[in-house]
């Protein structure tokens, strides 16, 4: 069993919506730790590195625009399995297939606007904690 870390940021719609406690506690309340969290912005130069996988989609100025457009919070949060058990809690990408319990089923209507971004792979949790946290972490 391996303990990871996981980069989790609560998006624009996430704060502005006021569910930043509740994405919080559902990934404490799981089980996982806490070990650090700020709140920031995403600058259009960090979010186009940032969705990079995303760059020859249509929707990727949209994609830019939604999660530069106001406050976002930054958190990692650590334990068996975190990576994975991330993405369960959140829930799957699309909302149409994002199940009831999960961050995306309860409060998204759509892809776009999913109030939560978890990190996918251990490569992608590495390089988005040193790039939400960099020393700090
Ligand atoms: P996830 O956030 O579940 O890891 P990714 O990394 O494939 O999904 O996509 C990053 C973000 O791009 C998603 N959170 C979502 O906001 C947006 N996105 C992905 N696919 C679509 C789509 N088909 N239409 C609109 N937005 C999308």
């Amino acid at each position: 069993m391996a303990v990871e870390r996981t980069l989790i940021i609560v998006k624009p719609e996430g704060v502005s919506r006021g569910l930043v406690g509740e994405v919080i506690s559902r990934f404490e309340r799981k089980g996982l730790r806490l070990v650090a969290l700020r709140m920031g912005r995403v600058s259009e130069e960090v979010a186009r590195v940032h969705y990079g996988h995303h760059a020859d989609k249509p929707f990727f100025p949209a994609l830019v625009e939604a999660i530069t457009a106001g406050p976002v919070v930054f958190a990692v949060f650590e334990g068996e399995n975190a990576i994975r058990i991330g993405r369960i809690l959140i829930g799957a990408t699309n909302p149409l297939e994002a199940l009831p319990g999960t961050i995306r089923g309860d409060f998204a209507l759509d892809s776009l606007h999913n109030i939560v971004h978890a990190s996918d792979a251990p490569e992608t949790a590495a390089a988005e904690i040193q790039r939400f946290f960099g020393e700090e972490l």
